[in-house]
């Protein structure tokens, strides 16, 4: 999409109208990529109107629940339906998302994961944590990385999370929470396997206690430094998952519901060696997986790709020349 309505000024300072693409439109201002660089987080971005939100969840929960093609069998771990359902495909390959995603990464860039996060009413606050590699807790001495980075990079990071809220997520609703420049060292050793207890009020990220990987056992963050990315239904915050970061419990009577996108440069090696997958006390089969080229070229080769989806249809890619 070419926009002509942007006014510069001819060598006679005479005013005409300069040529504007998405790329300009859609990515981030110098002073945005900055505030990142800074916080380790941006956001929150409009995506869909706050009345249309529920609207487009609703349509994607219907493709989850009558897929014919869904990429596993499980049902807790919750990864990857945007490669079966129409609407998280196209939810992943948002240009309002891609455009900003590359002001950050560069213009390669794939998406390797997604995953639905929905607080029930009474739901318990996701605890505190970082991580890079993603790494997967298999049994209290197995853990392997999702990710291998191969390459260092010139650009701003790696590896980025888009959290999309599809209903609102204030402080009341659960909404995220994050220490401000805290993806500038680690507080957590996310390497060390950990045990699985979907019981334990102690276990409160998502069954896993993350407080047994902290490195310094007396820190504690400090409150007067967290940002609350209260969001409303349509909006996305983007974030570097070192980042340490968290969400409140949802004390109302509705249900929280956001989904999240995990992209990394094609460089990165996804599942290495891998078959299956076991988390949350369960296991998969990779037979399914591939990565969606969302921007750019993939110049290695390492991972497997999906140029449609399960359902046969093509993944958008984002022209960052704006053609
Ligand atoms: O939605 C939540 O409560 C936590 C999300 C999260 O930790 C993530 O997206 O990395």
């Amino acid at each position: 999409m070419v926009h002509l309505d942007v006014i510069g000024h001819d060598e006679e300072g005479i005013q005409v109208a300069e040529t504007m693409n998405e790329t300009t439109t859609l990515g981030l201002t110098p002073e945005q990529v900055e505030s990142f660089k800074e916080n380790g987080f941006i956001g929150p971005f409009d995506l869909y109107p706050e009345d249309e939100a529920p609207l487009i969840w609703n349509q994607a929960l219907i493709e989850m629940v009558t897929s014919r093609n869904k990429p596993h069998n499980s049902t807790v771990i919750n990864y990857d339906r945007h490669l079966d359902c129409d609407t998280l495909s196209r939810v992943v390959t948002e240009p309002a998302i891609v455009h900003k995603l590359a002001s950050l990464m560069g213009d390669d860039i794939i998406c390797w994961k997604t995953n639905v996060f929905e607080k029930n009413p009474g739901g318990d606050g996701t605890g505190w944590h970082q991580v890079e590699t993603h790494m997967l807790y298999e049994s209290e001495t197995v853990a392997y990385p999702s990710i291998r980075y191969t390459e260092e990079t010139k650009a701003v990071t790696q590896e980025l999370t888009v959290w999309t809220a599809f209903s609102n997520a204030d402080k009341d609703h659960a909404c995220l929470r994050f220490i401000p420049g805290s993806h500038k060292k680690w507080y957590y050793d996310e390497t060390k396997p950990i045990g699985y207890d979907v019981q334990s009020k102690a276990h409160s990220f998502f069954g896993y206690n993350f407080s047994e990987l902290q490195l310094d056992k007396d820190w504690n963050p400090d409150d007067s430094k967290i940002v609350d990315m209260e969001m409303k239904a349509g909006q996305f915050v983007i974030f570097v998952a070192k980042c340490v970061h968290a969400s409140y419990p949802n004390i109302t009577r509705d249900k929280r519901i956001a989904f999240a996108g995990r992209y990394v440069p094609p460089s990165a090696k996804i599942y290495e060696n891998r078959d299956t997958i076991t988390a949350f006390g369960d296991t998969i089969d990779l037979d399914y997986y591939g990565t969606v080229l969302v921007s750019g070229e993939d110049r290695y080769g390492y991972n497997r790709r999906h140029e449609t989806n399960m359902n046969g249809v093509p993944f958008r890619k984002v022209d960052r020349n704006g053609r």
